[in-house]
């Protein structure tokens, strides 16, 4: 029997949020009672996870004096050494206040865009002091419920504008953080500003700094927007822009879930992780998720232990689809590469006299059969355990 043990080796995180979810949603209140921060390190440090993130107004509120912040910070910071929990990853509340409902960067408002950037710093500097790698944005708010009141290129200009501001002050902090921006298509807004993570991915390229940023794509997000998200995360892989990612379980056309990874679409969970294992990803595990809102607490840690055997489990499924003789034969089979032909489509004059030249059997292309059918049904029953 394998092991499927979570250990730090296998860099699984949880922000804050997640497994202190206490189950309010907007039809009703909450179900759990509080899980403090270092409650909340303490028992995943238990359950065998590598780390935690969080938002800053996880630990610190919003109005917490200097020397109360100072004095949360300290006692968060012994905890985590105490319990050989690392902190990853950082990002700023720019959702909850309600003094963000028209978006934080591209408020019409251009006294919450300065706010903006003055609430960042500060999040920035609490995430620096506590390690973190990675400085995630979320754009929860900045978007519309009606294009009549925001040029939405203007939006996307202050947008720019306020990510420049602060890839500028970390550089000049000397900050060792890298920004991976975090797409959503809707919810909590109408409509969000750049959906998904190819949107994302042109976003970055106009930046000052482009290298210094990726994304931090989410199985949920891509999912609300119909889109597959193995194929949103591989475009992330291609172009070394994959620095953070966001694990859980989604429903297609349904609200944001953020429901226990694996929970819904196995088969796309298990091609993901297949992906991320053999791609060399290094990075955090993150289970952007939360457990349903009819569990109690013990239910809570249910859900954290099941985000993470069920990586490991799919992990081990797909080193036994590396292993199956027949899974693999059929591969070979179709991956059976004509080296010269392949050749011949790197563009060079004689190459493209010889391809202009060639007679093409279309007859048999057309009739070739690619074995998908035996090869998903194959994949499957792994899947189901019977191979
Ligand atoms: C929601 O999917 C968002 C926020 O929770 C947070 O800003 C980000 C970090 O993973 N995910
Ligand atoms: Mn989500
Ligand atoms: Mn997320």
């Amino acid at each position: 029997m394998n092991d499927y043990t979570p250990k730090p080796e296998h860099k699984f995180t949880f922000g804050l949020w997640t497994v202190g979810n206490r189950g309010r949603d907007p039809f009703g209140d909450f179900v759990r009672p509080p899980v403090t921060p270092i409650q909340i390190v303490k028992k995943l440090s238990s359950l065998g996870a590598y780390g935690v993130n969080l938002h800053d107004n996880d630990l610190v509120p919003i109005d917490a004096s200097p020397s109360e912040r100072d004095s949360i910070v300290k006692e968060f910071k012994q905890a985590l050494s105490d319990y050989n929990m690392h902190f990853v990853m950082g990002t700023t509340n720019l959702f909850f206040d309600p003094l963000f409902k028209d978006g934080a960067f591209t408020s019409n408002h251009p006294q919450v865009r300065a706010f903006t950037l003055q609430k960042c710093m500060q999040a920035i500097d609490l995430a620096a002091e506590m390690g973190a790698e990675t400085y995630v944005f979320w754009g929860g708010r900045e978007g519309t419920e009606t294009d009549a009141g925001k040029d939405p290129i203007e939006a996307l200009k202050w947008f720019r504008d306020g990510i420049n501001f602060l890839i500028h002050y970390v550089k000049d902090q000397g900050y060792p953080l890298k920004f991976a921006f975090e797409p959503k298509p809707n919810e909590p807004r109408g409509d969000i500003y750049l959906p998904t993570v190819g949107s994302m991915l042109a976003f970055i390229e106009t930046l000052d700094d482009p290298a210094m940023c990726g994304v931090n794509p989410e199985v949920a997000h891509e999912n609300m927007a119909g889109l597959n998200f193995v194929h949103a995360v591989a475009q992330a892989i291609e172009r070394g822009k994959l620095f953070h990612i966001d694990l859980n379980g989604q429903k297609f056309s349904r609200y944001d879930q953020d429901f226990r990874f694996g929970a819904e679409d196995i088969k796309g969970a298990f091609f993901l992780v297949k992906m991320l294992e053999e791609s060399g990803y290094g990075g955090p595990r993150h289970f952007d998720a939360h457990a349903y809102r009819t569990e109690d607490e013990e239910g809570v840690w249910e859900f954290a232990k099941g985000c993470m055997r069920t990586y490991l489990i799919l992990r081990e499924k797909a080193n036994r689809f590396h292993q199956d003789e027949e899974i693999q034969g059929i591969l070979e089979q179709i991956h059976a590469w004509d080296t010269d032909l392949q050749a011949r489509t790197s563009y060079s004059k004689e190459n493209a006299d010889w391809l202009r030249a060639h007679a093409f059997d279309l007859d048999a292309l057309r009739n070739y059969g690619y074995q998908y059918e035996k090869l998903d049904q194959l994949t499957t029953e792994l899947l189901l355990g019977i191979r």
